[in-house]
């Protein structure tokens, strides 16, 4: 009733399960691999992680589980961070695996993300409750939230909530940040010689949680086909009415990746990656500079229209603002009392300037008011700047009317400069999940399961070999602290696990370097359409270019 036609159908969607799961849980023997070590700041991470430092990897094979399904189990499960297409069903995935192992096994969700688990906001998810939301967007099922879990005081209250459920498994559903979170509250209950598992699921649309065992982040697949089918359908626009360039600045807070996807699927005039920017050490200027040698080329050819894609990072990667920004950072968490007492931004500005090197100061003067403004803005809860408040793409159409206006006085450009700006990001966290997200998020979430049902505590989920059909798919744990380093947080050095960013020496960026000139000049536009649940499986079942261009080798 109150449902789509589309929503009704996507109910009956049975995901497919990789081979080995086919009898259940049972049917599943754990496989130890080699003794890992942290990515870097080996000896650090060690000291920090006593008891879950060093685990083996872990492989599912076919066999016969050790595990004692015999014993009815409760696990809990948390949303964390950002939306990503497909947490439903990672959430149908465990509570698939846990009543299969034992219809007895039951399983909780927090409310609200890791906030619930403080408060002990929770509820069941039965197969009833299940049933409404299998293969659905958004996590509305249990919420999500961006609290950690990291004081003393904090890691004590999860404890005591989860011993007070009697949870036997904890599963925690986030990006990079939260399986961090994860990592921490894992070695913790093991210091307090709790019997809980701790276990991660990949979730993020930026796609920058990945390594040689995760392949990607689930959400990253459906969001990016959203964007693609968004900037397909502009490229058309921009290439009917041949007078606007377009500016679409594309979310992920970070890294590049959804950017250079989106790119790949709609291939547009100009694609800017934040990652290359860093490499270059590139200023603002430089930046403002190779847009403008773009437009003046396509307009002497006649062309005073086009598409460029913006990643949202963008702004971190230049090294100059990279370093103001870490310096707020600080100063914003040194004088936080000072500044909550503040009550106009200009005051507060004033305030921050004042704290920052002669360079930075001059610097932070010289941008536009409201970008100034929006570096002001409050961190989240992870001491991260909110990127996706900051508007890039009018810094760099503002700095570009003043550039072009130079070259005209100079009788370099003698076309037009009109631009619309767009921002795409929320609208792809929440979009049905892809056949893919689909399929990938319930091996995730069953893939959890068998790892709580294994007592594996430490890990995140795995699976891999993901441009091969589903029912291949291979399945595992890969120990949170082998993805670790240390790194500078809220002005402290910090346990974290690295993010993945774009490599400039991988195949996806060596694509879009080959490609890009030829991009520029022309009108090279594909138009991907939007996301099909039915149909050929060649169409609806592909995942990404960049894990093609990834695993081609
Ligand atoms: P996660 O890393 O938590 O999945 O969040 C990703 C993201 O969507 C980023 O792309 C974006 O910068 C940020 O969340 C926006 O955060 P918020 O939802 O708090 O506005």
């Amino acid at each position: 009733k109150n449902c789509s036609e589309l929503q009704a159908e996507r109910l009956n969607f049975k995901p497919t399960l990789p081979e080995m799961f086919k009898n259940g849980p049972a049917s599943v023997k754990v496989k130890l691999g080699k003794t890992t070590k942290s990515v870097a700041d080996q000896a650090t991470v060690k000291k920090m992680f006593p008891h879950t430092y060093g685990l083996p990897e872990i492989s599912f094979v076919k066999g016969k589980s050790s595990a004692d399904t015999k014993k009815a189990i409760k696990a809990a499960v948390v949303l964390s961070g950002g939306q990503a297409p497909g947490g439903h069903n990672v959430i149908a995935g465990i509570l698939d695996g846990l009543k299969k192992a034992n219809p007895k096994n039951r399983l909780f969700g927090f409310l609200k993300g890791p906030g619930g688990v403080l408060e002990n906001k929770l509820k069941e998810i039965t197969p009833t409750l299940m049933a409404q939301y299998r293969n659905t967007g958004g996590f509305d099922l249990i919420q999500s939230g961006r609290t950690k879990i990291e004081t003393p005081e904090q890691l004590g209250q999860a404890k005591e909530n989860i011993l007070k459920g009697k949870f036997d498994a904890f599963i925690v559903v986030g990006g990079d940040d939260s399986n961090t979170n994860a990592g921490v509250i894992a070695e913790y209950f093991k210091q307090e010689g709790m019997h809980t598992s701790v276990i991660g699921v990949p979730k993020t649309i930026d796609g920058d949680l990945k390594n040689e065992h995760i392949e990607t982040s689930f959400g990253f697949d459906t969001a990016t086909k959203i964007y693609s089918e968004l900037v397909g359908n502009i490229c058309r626009d921009v290439n009917s009415a041949q007078k606007y360039w377009h500016f679409v600045r594309l979310m992920g807070r970070s890294a590049s990746h959804i950017a250079l996807e989106v790119g790949f699927k709609t291939q547009p005039n100009i694609v800017l990656i934040g990652e290359e920017v860093l490499a270059k050490k590139m200023t603002l200027a430089q930046i403002i500079d190779y847009l403008a040698k773009t437009i003046v080329a396509r307009s002497a050819d006649g062309k005073n229209f086009g598409v460029a894609l913006v990643p949202e990072g963008l702004i971190e990667f230049i090294p100059e603002m990279k370093e103001l920004i870490s310096a707020l950072n600080d100063v914003l968490a040194d004088h936080e009392s000072a500044l909550e007492k503040m009550h106009t931004i200009e005051e507060k500005k004033e305030f921050v300037i004042s704290k920052l090197s002669p360079k930075l100061a001059k610097l932070m003067k010289s941008l536009p008011a409201g970008i100034a403004s929006q570096l002001m803005l409050d961190r989240d809860p992870h001491g991260n700047v909110q990127v996706s408040l900051i508007e890039t793409e009018k810094l760099l159409v503002e700095m570009l009317h003043h550039k072009l206006a130079e070259l005209r006085k100079a009788g370099k450009f003698k076309g037009k400069f009109s631009a619309i700006m767009h921002f795409f990001g929320y609208e792809g966290r929440c979009g049905i999940p892809s056949n893919f997200d689909a399929n990938y998020c319930y091996a995730l979430g069953y893939n959890a399961a068998v790892l709580a049902l294994n007592k594996c505590s430490g890990y995140l989920s795995s699976v891999k070999k993901l441009v091969k059909p589903a029912k291949n798919w291979e399945c595992g744990g890969i120990p949170l602290t082998m993805m670790m380093n240390i790194e500078r947080r809220k002005g402290k050095e910090k346990p974290v696990i690295k993010k993945a960013l774009v490599e400039l020496k991988g195949e996806p960026f060596k694509y879009l370097v080959k490609n890009r000139d030829n991009w520029a000049k022309t009108e090279s536009y594909i138009f991907p359409g939007p996301i099909q649940y039915f149909g050929p499986a060649h169409v609806t079942d592909m995942t990404t270019k960049t894990l093609q261009y990834e695993q081609a080798k």
